[in-house]
């Protein structure tokens, strides 16, 4: 069984879960906790280095002992101090835990309590007004917890894009060695980039399709076998994605491409229009009225094209106006992640960041960047580290030399400041008007009502010193809900004053969503598309932006960091 770095983080992250709730030494709870979100944020597969037999210890936040038991899980499979915890707390106690507003005294209580195991049985008890005569809790907590399951309902049934790539990709690498499938693509939501999708669907040319579903029906991370037809097959993969593969002919190939690409409303658009021309369009090809030879159907170009449409781009087809823009040939020229020269929202070991200036540096560089912003928390992020103003400028320093000592990679000065409850920013600024590029976000108090929340931001983007909102919503995709916001209000702001909205690239986030970037660019703001990025690795995350603005419509202009440093520079009105 392959062993992929989300499993090892998911049993890590398991064993915090468990140790706290059974009471278990806060550090250590921590010590496992962060190295679960290490391990999943570095890109090279752990078991191969375990295999290789590296020192797990140069991960950050994996010490020696966390390191056996990455090998155990690695060479077994499993934990075996995890499966001893097991025995003494009910699994599914995880579950609870991870609903916000529960704790692990509340799920403790609830176990005591109530003999609460799983969120089924916590479903039952809120439905029983059961919870809010605990001690400590009451209706609004079971309010809470109610709008909390729903939420988590709704989230079992979807898979984030970076976690499905986590297990999509092996699948197209085993297919390589299939020598009876020739043309091998995913469409469905995944090839239109969607921040989260339903399952997986694969389309696979070649004629022999029995030798091509036992291929597949073999790989080793298919779960069980939902179902076998006569050209398509569905699994789940062991991490409960199902996949949907369809073998289809060669000169349906663009057909199929097509229909299972979608969306559907996409495809419904295209079978209308096509109805109006007297066509008909299904998955094997493109018929005039009462005809059973194919007009089109080998490529998708040919299918458009039969359609008078010009081919749109998959991260486009949700039926928002594609179909209008390539009838009339003005669709978008989309950003690609080539236009990008830089990255601009990083943190470094200052604060929060496992990497120190000159390592952010080095890798940016590596990764093809021409500049990098360097913005570090500032003080009222103290859970971070944030730094004090003087603190600040000492950093500010170290960034000059290592601009001056790090060739072919310029290192820009700037900060993630924090905006205050009331609007105001948590650094004076005297200090903000040294930086090359200041970054403005919310990160506390985010659950205020809707009107005080956009009139807050509203107040900070009068401040002269901001350049960019950082990850403008503060959503957590699947895991927190975008704060209650008037978008259209911070967007027209944002016009007003020239001031830039991030695109935050990290596949947790995407902030701004697709269509809050279409809002934006109608509007003729800008943005920009940055990572975030709180370790070297994390730098790699900057496809999953550039994604998301393609499915909000941008093209290079529209987004400041495809500009040199010194024409970004300029464009801020900095330096
Ligand atoms: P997902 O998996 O929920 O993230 O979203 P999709 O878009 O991948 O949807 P899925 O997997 O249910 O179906 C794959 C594609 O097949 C979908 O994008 C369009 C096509 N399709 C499915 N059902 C219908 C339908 O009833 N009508 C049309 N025109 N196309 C459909
Ligand atoms: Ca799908
Ligand atoms: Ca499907
Ligand atoms: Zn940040």
């Amino acid at each position: 069984m392959p062993i992929h770095n989300n499993d090892i983080s998911e049993i890590l992250r398991k064993t915090a879960d468990l140790l706290e709730i059974e009471g278990a030494d806060e550090f250590r709870v921590r010590s496992y906790r962060q190295a679960a979100n290490s391990v999943e944020n570095i890109t090279d597969n752990l078991a191969e280095k375990v295999k290789d037999g590296e020192d797990l210890t140069k991960i950050s936040d994996v010490g020696e002992s966390i390191a056996d038991k990455i090998k155990e899980i690695v060479n077994t499979g499993s934990l075996q101090q995890l499966e001893e915890i097991k025995e003494r707390v009910p699994e599914e106690l995880s579950k609870l835990l991870n609903l916000e507003g529960i704790g692990p005294e509340r799920t403790k209580e609830l176990h005591e309590e109530l003999g609460i195991e799983t969120l089924d049985e916590l479903k039952k008890a809120v439905e029983n007004k059961e919870v809010r005569e605990l001690e400590g809790m009451g209706k609004k907590v079971e309010d809470k917890i109610s709008q909390e399951l729903q939420r988590k309902r709704d989230q079992e049934t979807r898979t984030l894009f970076a976690r499905a790539e986590e297990y999509a990709e092996p699948l197209l690498d085993y297919f390589i060695e299939c020598d009876a499938a020739q043309k091998i693509e995913i469409g469905g939501s995944y090839r239109r980039r969607k921040e989260t999708i339903g399952d997986l669907d694969i389309l696979i040319t070649g004629s022999d399709v029995d030798a091509i579903m036992d291929y597949f029906t073999n790989f080793e991370d298919v779960q069980d076998v939902i179902k076998r037809g006569e050209s398509r097959t569905s699994v789940h993969l062991r991490s409960d994605i199902r996949v949907d593969v369809a073998v289809i002919k060669d000169e349906s190939y663009g057909a199929a491409l097509l229909y299972f690409t979608g969306s559907k409303e996409h495809g419904i658009h295209l079978r209308d229009r096509a109805l109006d021309m007297d066509l008909k369009v299904n998955e094997y090809g493109v018929f005039p009225e009462d005809e059973d030879e194919s007009i089109a159907g080998e490529t998708e170009e040919e299918m458009y094209e039969v359609l008078n449409l010009k081919w749109i781009p998959p991260e486009m087809r949700e039926d928002r106006g594609e179909i209008e823009a390539s009838e009339k040939g003005t669709l978008p020229n989309l950003i690609t992640l080539d236009d990008l020269k830089g990255d601009i929202h990083m943190h470094t070991t200052h604060t929060d960041g496992d990497a120190s200036i000159r390592e952010m540096a080095k890798a940016a560089k590596e990764y093809g960047h021409d500049y990098i912003a360097i913005t570090d928390h500032t003080k009222r992020v103290s859970v971070a580290g944030g730094l004090e103003a003087d603190e600040l400028a000492e950093e500010l320093d170290e960034i000059e030399k290592a601009d001056e000592k790090i060739d072919d990679i310029r290192i820009l000065k700037g900060a993630e400041v924090d905006i205050l409850k009331d609007g105001s920013l948590d650094l004076p600024d005297d200090i903000l008007e040294k930086l090359d590029i200041c970054i403005c976000s919310v990160h506390y108090h985010t659950d205020l009502p809707e009107d005080e929340q956009t009139k807050r931001i509203l107040k900070a983007m009068d401040n002269p010193n901001i350049d960019i909102l950082g990850h403008p919503s503060g959503r957590l995709i699947q895991e927190r809900e975008p704060m209650a916001l008037d978008m259209e209000k911070i967007i027209d702001k944002a016009a007003e004053n020239d001031i830039v909205l991030e695109i935050n690239a990290n596949p947790h986030r995407l902030d701004l969503d697709d269509r809050h970037c279409m809002m934006a660019k109608d509007k003729g703001v800008k943005m920009s598309i940055s990572t975030d990025a709180h370790s070297v690795g994390e730098l790699h995350n900057m496809k999953y932006g550039v994604y998301q603005a393609r499915r909000g419509w941008l093209e290079a202009d529209d987004i400041i960091n495809t500009l040199s440093a010194d024409e970004l520079l300029k464009m801020l009105g900095r330096n």
